[in-house]
């Protein structure tokens, strides 16, 4: 490339030279040219007469100030630099773009028939001149004119104050939203739709006008959006006190769409993903997709709109907080535990990977050079995380007491995170000073913990030793205040109370210091103890737990995360001696007492399917690549396989008898009957293994009378290679073939498929009709599958699964550079593998840095890691 992007830095902050009380914008929308007139009123803030404006991939079409057209100004390729300015002024900017070009997917596109936007983090400088920056706040009144026989329906945010007709068959909506925002907010959509229509009354009484727009024929499908949205109203009422602001609330699905869904103020855009389930047609993580999404977009009204970020390296501030909210939406209206632990392997699995790669960062980022890498897991989930922990440390009273205070002192503004630990501190008490570092500091702290009981004394003592390894863009760590939630146990599982210095203390144990020891006095019998209770905090835990202690811990904790917890450590400590038995040529081996353990929880009819169906589930292979600095691929992928096949075999019979008793002849979307059909899905995946699979699986496919079973037998066949895979694959092809959404679970299976010829299947794959690479959805489910969900083959010492990943992304480079930067996170981890695979990724990396017009996107991340 010409230049290297630069990066921008949060130390870096200025306030804004002007700010803008109001913007009117006219669309006339065409489909390679559309006129967008932004008539802003500007005020003067610091002694400059000079205003840079963010712009790009715009045609300038003229400029004026106060009613006279300007010509005191620069232009670049990312700005407009007006000169010779007043002190306050109306400016009027008409641009030019190109919708239907746009396949970015940023700023105003088409999907399908619609026009549609994008504008977080920085698209609306791809609609026209502006200060594009979350701390610059105005009113916005918007006019849409299109043709009205192929875009009836107008819509942007606010309320709907004004329409009309014009010529050409075109007419005209204008639209205003009353509350200040950024333009990253700002939402447009013109196209032609089914409307699903409800209202929802707040406590306060307002009445809200609630609108989902599908595309036509959709309408049987949006159903669960409706109830999920109401349900978050409810939620958010009930738990936080907070009530929905305008009198209408608007969900657009749209297909095209670079990630879940998009928050703008009254007027949601959502990838239909989000929106789009009936029983046929959605599985039911699918359905609980749509609740979090829909429950997560609603909740920014006020964790994100209301009070907003003052600069994009605060994105947690929203998010973390946000993805918090959406976690506990869920957890009340469905499994707390099993919400958890599907929460907690996000975190250790592919957020702990992050943490590790070259792309570490802190929830609060200091370096940015494309805001659109930073929307990570690291930000979203571990910042939810740092937001659970002062949960933890506050309790539920004086956290509301702090999101009250932090509505009362922010509301309306754009806010930082410090403002938020302020606030939640000023409203408990309790101090938060050590704690902040969870802001600054990237990477996974590591406890290391020893016990000791002294038998004459009567004390129990835990050493706990906190470390946190550098990370690539950050070398020295200090101590973080971790929470670390703790019960002891008697060997009958009586729960001990803690004592300390001759007081009760709590379950939540404060460690600070890099050593840390608590002495427990009162303690009869040596203990059994449960440690980081709940995920207490985001941290890699290591104690050495014997067999026995773990399966009690798996019978006896007081709560289902922690036996899911000590099962997956048993799992854990067979794994990683597998892997060296198979490294050293050793045959695999899983004790009898494991085996039992798992029968018993598999037979227990005290304990809920869907945490069964957890607590049998091996953790997946990019969770174990995870527990190693160096991983050998094909240890890992044969000891996941023994250790499944030695299950299935063993626990045949149990497997079996679950898997028959739990069968349902209806389909509701209630979480005992979601329960129920997980537990048989996994049980499935098992026995897809023995002899009995293919006719199980084929069985189940036929009588299935919904998309959850239909992909459990197709899932199970999959994985298992049975003989029925391909022809159930292409029965369900030929029924779902016209519509790509559908299509996406059967892409997915085959970027997953473990056939050694899984990459001819793929490019074969490619050809099908519903696919097309512009479409994020198809390349995510297709090729994003294969790279993240299929390392055997991925990681193909040939290095064909490389090079095949390296011509995509250099395709999508051009045509949806965000969509490559999320695709090419795999590669970016080659340290982690040996050092052929390594050379061949890297071979990968220097092609694609060698490309004359690298996207700022791949720019970032292929520089980062080449120069570990
Ligand atoms: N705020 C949006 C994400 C925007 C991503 C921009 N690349 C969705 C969400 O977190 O709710
Ligand atoms: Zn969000």
């Amino acid at each position: 490339m010409a230049h290297n992007p630069q990066a921008k830095f949060r130390k870096d902050y200025q306030s804004p030279s002007h700010l803008i009380s109001d913007i009117d914008l006219t669309f006339d929308l065409h489909d390679t040219a559309s006129i967008i007139t932004a008539v802003s009123s500007v005020t003067q803030q610091k002694e400059s007469s000079t205003l840079v404006l963010d712009g790009e991939n715009l045609k300038l079409v003229s400029v004026s100030v106060n009613g006279q057209p300007w010509e005191s100004f620069e232009q670049s390729d990312t700005n407009l630099t007006l000169n010779d300015l007043p002190k306050e002024f109306e400016l009027v900017i008409v641009t030019d773009v190109d919708p239907e070009g746009n396949s970015a997917l940023e700023g105003l596109y088409k999907s399908g028939g619609a026009f549609c936007t994008q504008c977080e983090a920085e698209g609306f400088r791809r609609i026209t001149y502006y200060m594009d920056r979350p701390d610059v706040l105005a009113k916005f009144t918007t006019t849409v004119i299109a043709d009205k026989a192929v875009y009836p329906f107008l819509l942007s945010n606010g309320n709907r104050v004004d329409e009309g007709e014009a010529e050409n068959g075109r007419h005209w909506v204008k639209w205003q939203d009353p509350h200040p925002k950024p333009a990253y907010l700002f939402a447009l959509v013109a196209g032609d739709f089914d409307v699903l229509r409800d209202d929802y009354t707040t406590k306060s009484g307002r009445k809200v006008d609630l609108e989902i727009f599908v595309d036509k024929g959709n309408l049987d499908r949006a159903g669960h959006a409706m109830v999920s949205l109401i349900n978050s109203m409810k939620w958010d009422e009930d738990r936080f006190d907070l009530e929905y602001d305008l009198d209408i609330y608007m969900i657009v699905a749209v297909d095209f769409f670079n990630m879940g869904a998009m928050e703008n103020k009254g007027l949601n855009i959502f990838n239909s993903k989000f929106v789009l389930a009936n029983d046929q047609t959605a599985t039911d993580t699918d359905y609980l997709g749509i609740e979090a999404v829909i429950g997560h977009e609603y909740f920014h009204n006020w964790t994100g709109n209301r009070v907003t970020c003052r600069d994009w390296f605060q994105l947690s501030l929203k998010e973390g907080l946000t993805v918090f909210r959406d976690q506990e939406f869920s957890s009340d209206l469905g499994s707390r535990s099993v919400n958890r632990i599907n929460n907690v392997r996000t975190i250790r699995g592919p957020q702990f990977a992050e943490d590790a790669s070259p792309m570490s960062h802190p929830i609060r980022p200091e370096k940015v050079i494309e805001m659109n890498n930073f929307y990570t897991l690291t930000v979203y989930e571990k910042g939810s995380e740092i937001i659970r922990m002062m949960h933890t440390l506050l309790g539920e009273t004086n956290f509301q007491k702090g999101m009250k205070l932090y509505f009362e002192r922010h509301d309306g503004t754009a806010a930082t995170c410090e403002d938020f630990v302020l606030s939640m501190e000023d409203a408990s008490g309790v101090d938060l000073s050590q704690f902040r570092l969870w802001y600054s500091q990237s990477g996974t702290p590591t406890l290391v913990v020893t016990s000791s009981y002294d038998e004459d004394a009567k004390t129990y003592t835990l050493k706990v030793v906190q470390s946190t390894p550098p990370t690539h863009e950050q070398e020295d760590k200090q101590p973080l205040h971790i929470p670390l939630d703790i019960e002891l146990y008697t060997q009958s599982g009586d729960v001990i109370e803690l004592q300390c210095n001759g007081n009760a203390v709590r379950n939540v144990l404060d460690v600070k210091d890099s050593e840390n020891t608590f002495v427990f006095e009162n303690v009869s019998v040596r203990p059994i103890p449960s440690l980081l209770r709940e995920f207490s905090a985001p941290v890699k835990l290591e104690y050495d737990y014997s067999d026995e202690e773990l399966i009690f811990l798996m019978v006896n904790a007081r709560n289902e995360f922690s036996r899911w917890d000590a099962g997956q450590m048993l799992l854990a400590k067979y794994i990683r001696t597998n892997i060296l038995n198979v490294q050293q040529g050793q045959p695999f081996e899983l004790s009898a007492g494991v085996v039992d353990a798992f029968r018993g929880v598999l037979l227990s009819d005290s304990l809920d399917p869907a945490f069964i169906a957890e607590m049998i589930a091996l953790p997946n292979h990019n969770e174990v690549f995870g527990w190693y600095a160096r991983v050998d691929i094909d240890a890992v992928a044969s000891v996941l396989k023994s250790m499944k096949l030695t299950l299935a075999v063993e626990l045949e019979d149990e497997l079996a008898a679950v898997y028959h008793s739990h069968a349902q002849a209806e389909y509701n979307v209630e979480h005992a009957s979601i329960g129920k059909r997980t537990l048989r899905k996994v049980c499935l995946g098992y026995l897809a293994f023995t002899e009995q699979g293919n006719d199980l699986v084929v069985a189940l496919y036929e009588s299935s009378n919904n998309m959850t079973d239909t992909m459990a037998a197709m899932g199970a066949a999959n994985a298992a290679q049975l003989e029925c895979r391909e022809s159930l694959m292409s029965d369900y092809s030929d029924k779902w073939k016209h519509d790509g959404l559908v299509m996406d679970k059967w892409f997915a299976l085959q970027g997953t498929n473990p056939d050694e010829n899984v990459l001819d299947k793929i490019k074969e794959s490619m050809n099908h009709q519903a696919f097309s690479l512009k479409n994020p959805n198809r390349t995510r489910n297709l090729v994003g599958a294969f790279l993240n969900q299929n390392p055997v083959h991925f990681h193909d010492k040939s290095g064909k699964g490389y090079e095949f990943a390296g011509e995509i992304l250099r395709e999508l480079n051009s045509s949806n550079p965000q969509v490559a930067s999320r695709l090419i996170d795999p590669l970016l981890k080659y340290r982690l593998y040996d050092e052929a695979r390594q050379a061949l990724i890297k071979k990968e990396l220097e092609s694609l840095k060698a490309m004359d017009n690298l996207a700022k996107d791949l720019f970032e991340k292929v520089t980062k890691a080449l120069e570990v």
